[in-house]
């Protein structure tokens, strides 16, 4: 038992506990509160009220942590091929295999491709074993898709990797311009907080920058709905804008800062109108935003993947900086250029060297005194002493027959790296593909020969850094489900069976922890801001009660630092920070007449990635339970799309059939007009043609290796299927089984079953035919046929077990109603009745969910704010929608702005803005 890794906050006779950890979700980095019942079950979870990244809120991912966190879709045994294998059997086939590979092919032969959700303890032995002991930094990570622009701006800029600001930096402000970010719903509890802060403080102005219009966007005082890869333009003009109006900070920049003259004289021919041209937005609206920058003194601009991710991703971030620091708005409250993060580790990631362009605790494969820190350190036997093959290169190489064996880590690169077609035939290639997972199955396991069972939220014990530089621990709450190990416990595996028994002769993360520490101090002396001295000599005990505290820690701040520059220094050789050059690039993947649409991708509020933890609860799919692409009207009419319509994606590089991309389109004119927005989350394991990942090219950022994974060209074609439905079953049918038969399909949880989306040219008999024949204990079949419509049900020993509709005018039915009669054991006649023609229970036309908490559909709402519920506020008294985790207010008063009789809201929004302005 893990026992004595826990941290009791009570203890009441021998049943019940209380363990604080933290999400392992995104980068916000909550502390969660766990009831644990007899040390094995998990009855009861809220935000920890002490935990200072959250202060007892949860978004609505962390609060259905629990209905998440079943056993189901596991991993539960290390597998060779398709075969359950022993721990011993799988770890000494990669090992002699990584061994054999190595000598004879030299060490660059074999690599890691990791993530941002492995601990830092997992990460720092993976890092290890590949740059010490195989002498290769052929180590990259998912974080290389996320965060490696932003990294590669603060090492430019400030000479480490170094993130000057902290959350209450986001309170404090008087400006906070949000540049592509989506933070309500991709940081939803640091955007509650942000609306909090607003709230007490009225003077508090937002702006939002993004193409589109978004959630986040309504909480903005401004929004700037800029031309997509613009924002280099947007920035070098504000920094224009502020020289030519003294608005600039001389004495700052002189003490502080080196390269202004330069930089400036680049920037000059920004003028307003060439800004407001190239941007595609008015002068008025530019005009107004550069004022409101020029005359507030605490600004903080936070970014996050509508900057990172582009060909100039690195250029945006230091555009972004280059404005802070001449307006010296950097080390004091309330201000700074501050990335936000986006997986819950991915800044430890970066602390002990997860990326291959980097050694480890911040110091550099090219300096040879920190490759000589790094080996005497870790007594290693070799030391890697250039940089490693960043992961679009690391695909490639692997392509090209140079990298033979790949063992990826908690990443699914399959549905998340561009270039599916290239990732797959990479797979398909090389020699030893080893996956360690926490599921059974995802798009990425279907290529592994070897795939390794690892432990998983709950059961995992480490530490976490956040966006804040904010160490935390994740506690292990249960053993590991059954022969799952961790992570950092499979790298030490595999390492000793390799040989490297001296290095990695590790018990427990604690022992982990306190080397990584210790490199952190090694020839430290101030050199590097990633120092945690004051961590280095933790007993156990110490780490498993270890408070959430920011880096650095040591000597002269032993409870750790909330804001870094305060005195001005920077890590640059000259103490200075740096000025840079940021020439505008256009986005690498441009439209044409072939390809006339911008394709932006992101996320949506209740999914997380590739849906593999998220995916499994119908609370967290009722909000978005298919893909999608969202298409501005004139777009929509132009192409003569309704609506529901299916549209099959095309780029040009992209000619396979077998990975093509059929999405239904949603008219939404936040989008630009030639832009169209879809989601990142669905993949070949829960749909037929949903993973868009096949659409972007390998285009990345020169310096950082990140790809342009929001901005592909694509041509969009209407298609159609004789029928389409919805087909409710308890049990879940194989994918491959609904890939033979419906052209298109999507399946989502539902309280009690599954439900697929579907399309087809099938008849409906043969579909039910093969239906039956695939189910042999579903009897008792009744079925019903209308003009539009066939209808069918089955039981299964006498309980309602599938309801199927298939339409030839693409009716759909409210999946809550059908959910209410699935696994019903008494459906009377006249359910039955309105089952079979379609004619719902009044209370099941509420329309999509909004509120996932209080289970509050959108039409209860509409109605609400129709009859006079002018505020979210008003709602929540009386839906109580909106009142728990609060991730869906945003949308609240999306929604009170739409459908209010007299658009109140509208003019007080354009109030504020006139106000800013003036
Ligand atoms: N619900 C949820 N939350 C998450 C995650 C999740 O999967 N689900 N993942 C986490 C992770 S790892 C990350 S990295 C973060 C990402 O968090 P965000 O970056 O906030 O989310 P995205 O939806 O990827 O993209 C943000 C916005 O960038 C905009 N954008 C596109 N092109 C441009 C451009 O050229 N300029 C500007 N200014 N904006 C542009 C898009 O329209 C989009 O609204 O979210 C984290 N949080
Ligand atoms: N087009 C487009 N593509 C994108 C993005 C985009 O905005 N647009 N965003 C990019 C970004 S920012 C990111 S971060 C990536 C994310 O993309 P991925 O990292 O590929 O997505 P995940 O679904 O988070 O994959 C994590 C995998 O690790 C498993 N896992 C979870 N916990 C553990 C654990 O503790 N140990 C192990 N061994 N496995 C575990 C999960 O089951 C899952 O299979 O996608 C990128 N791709
Ligand atoms: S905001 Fe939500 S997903 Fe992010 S750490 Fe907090 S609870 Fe988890
Ligand atoms: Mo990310």
């Amino acid at each position: 038992m893990p026992s004595n890794h826990h941290m009791p906050k009570n203890k009441s006779a021998s049943t019940a506990s209380v363990v604080s950890t933290t999400c392992p979700y995104c980068g916000v980095g909550c502390g969660i509160d766990v009831h644990i019942a007899n040390d094995k079950q998990l009855t009861e979870l809220k935000g920890s009220s002490d935990h200072p990244a959250n202060f007892g809120r949860l978004c609505v991912k962390g609060s259905k942590l629990l209905e998440t966190n079943s056993p189901s879709g596991r991993l539960l045994s290390p597998m060779i091929g398709a075969k359950k294998a022993s721990w011993e059997d799988a770890i000494a086939q990669v090992a002699t295999k990584f061994n054999q590979l190595i000598a004879k092919h030299g060490s660059d032969s074999v690599a890691f491709y990791v993530s941002g959700q492995l601990l830092t303890e997992d990460y720092y032995v993976a890092n290890k074993l590949m740059k010490g002991y195989i002498g290769s930094a052929n180590i990259d990570t998912n974080s290389r898709l996320c965060m490696s622009s932003a990294v590669a701006a603060y090492k430019r800029a400030f000479g480490a990797d170094a993130v000057p600001c902290c959350y209450e930096d986001l309170e404090q402000a008087e400006l906070l311009i949000l540049v592509g970010s989506n933070a309500a719903w991709t940081h939803p509890v640091l955007f509650q907080r942000i609306e909090r802060a607003k709230k007490l403080n009225p003077d508090m102005q937002v702006v939002t920058i993004d193409p589109r219009r978004t959630a986040t966007s309504e909480l903005a005082d401004m929004h700037l709905a800029i031309k997509p890869g613009t924002d280099v333009v947007l920035f070098n003009g504000l920094l224009a804008y502020l020289d030519n109006h003294d608005a600039v900070n001389t004495d700052y920049i002189t003490a502080n800062t080196q390269g202004f003259e330069q930089v400036i004289n680049s920037c000059k021919p920004w003028t307003l109108s060439q800004v407001a041209q190239q941007c595609d937005i008015s002068e008025l609206e530019l005009h107004s935003f550069y004022r409101l920058f020029a005359k507030t003194d605490k600004v903080v601009t936070a970014y996050c993947m509508g900057v990172n991710q582009s060909t100039s991703g690195s250029d945006k971030a230091n555009s972004i900086i280059n404005s802070h620091l001449a307006t010296g708005k950097i080390g004091r409250e309330g201000c700074g250029p501050f990335s936000l993060t986006g997986q819950p580790n991915a800044m430890g990631g970066r602390e002990v060297g997860g990326l291959a362009n980097m050694l480890a605790c911040h110091m550099d494969i090219e300096n040879p005194e920190h490759r000589q820190t790094v080996q005497t350190y870790w007594q290693s036997p070799t030391i890697a002493n250039k940089a490693g093959l960043k992961a679009v290169d690391l695909f490639d190489n692997i392509n090209n027959g140079k990298v033979k064996a790949v063992w990826i880590m908690a990443t699914n690169p399959m549905v998340s790296m561009p270039n599916r077609q290239k990732i797959a035939e990479a797979l398909t290639k090389c020699e030893l593909v080893v996956v360690s997972d926490c599921v059974a199955k995802n798009d990425t396991l279907d290529y592994a020969h070897i795939a390794f069972p690892a432990s998983c939220w709950s059961e995992k014990d480490g530490t976490v850094t956040n966006s804040e530089r904010r160490i935390s621990r994740q506690r292990g709450l249960l053993p590991a489900a059954g022969k799952a190990k961790h992570d950092w416990q499979i790298i030490c595996d595999v390492a000793k069976a390799m040989g490297f028994e001296n290095g990695f002769d590790f018990n427990s993360a604690n022992e982990i922890f306190a080397e990584y520490a210790g490199l952190t101090k090694a020839d430290n002396q101030g050199s590097r801001g990633l120092d945690l001295s004051g961590l280095c000599n933790m007993t156990e005990t110490q780490y498993n009660r270890l408070k959430p505290v920011q880096w650095p820690v040591n000597k002269q701040y032993p409870d750790g630092t909330k804001r870094l520059f305060t005195d001005g220094k920077f890590y640059t050789q000259s103490g200075k920070a740096q000025f840079v050059l940021t020439d505008f690039a256009a986005p690498e993947q441009l439209t044409n007449t072939d390809f006339p649409f911008v394709l932006n991708s992101g996320r949506v509020r209740d999914q997380w990635h590739t849906m593999t933890r998220t995916g499994k609860t119908s609370e967290l799919s009722a909000h978005t339970n298919r893909p999608y692409l969202a298409i501005h009207a004139i777009d929509a009419q132009r192409l003569a799309l309704k609506n529901d319509d299916l549209v099959s994606l095309s780029a040009a590089h992209f000619n396979n059939k077998q990975n093509r991309v059929l999405l239904p389109i949603v008219i939404d004119n936040n989008q630009r007009q030639g832009e169209v927005f879809a989601p990142i989350h669905w993949s070949a394991s829960n749909a037929s043609s949903a993973n868009i990942s096949a659409l972007y090219t390998d285009a990345n950022d020169k310096i950082s290796g990140q790809p342009e994974l929001k901005h592909a060209a694509v041509k969009l074609q209407k298609v159609s299927y004789q029928y389409s439905g919805q087909l409710f079953i308890r049990q879940q049918l194989k994918v491959e089984l609904l890939r033979e038969y419906f052209d298109y399909f999507v399946t989502c949880p539902v309280d009690n079953g599954h439900l697929v989306f579907f399309a087809t040219e099938q008849e409906p008999a043969k579909i039910k035919r093969d239906l039956q024949q695939q189910l042999p204990l579903y009897d008792e079949w009744v079925n019903a046929s209308g003009i539009d419509l066939n209808s069918s049900c089955a039981m299964r020993q006498g309980v309602m077990s599938l309801i199927m509709f298939i339409s030839v005018n693409h009716n759909e039915v409210d999946p809550s109603w059908i959910n209410s009669l699935l696994i019903s054991e008494n459906v009377t006649p006249e359910q039955l009745h309105g089952l079979l023609n379609i004619q719902p229970d009044v209370q099941f036309k509420q329309g999509k969910l909004v509120c996932s908490c209080f289970k509050v559909a959108e039409n209860t709402i509409i109605d609400a704010i129709k009859g006079g519920c002018n505020s979210v506020d008003n709602l929540g008294k009386q839906l109580k929608c909106g009142t728990n985790c609060g991730s869906c207010k945003s949308e609240l008063s999306q929604m009170v702005r739409l459908h209010q009789p007299k658009n109140l809201i509208i003019e007080e929004d354009q109030l504020i803005t006139l106000e800013a302005v003036s």
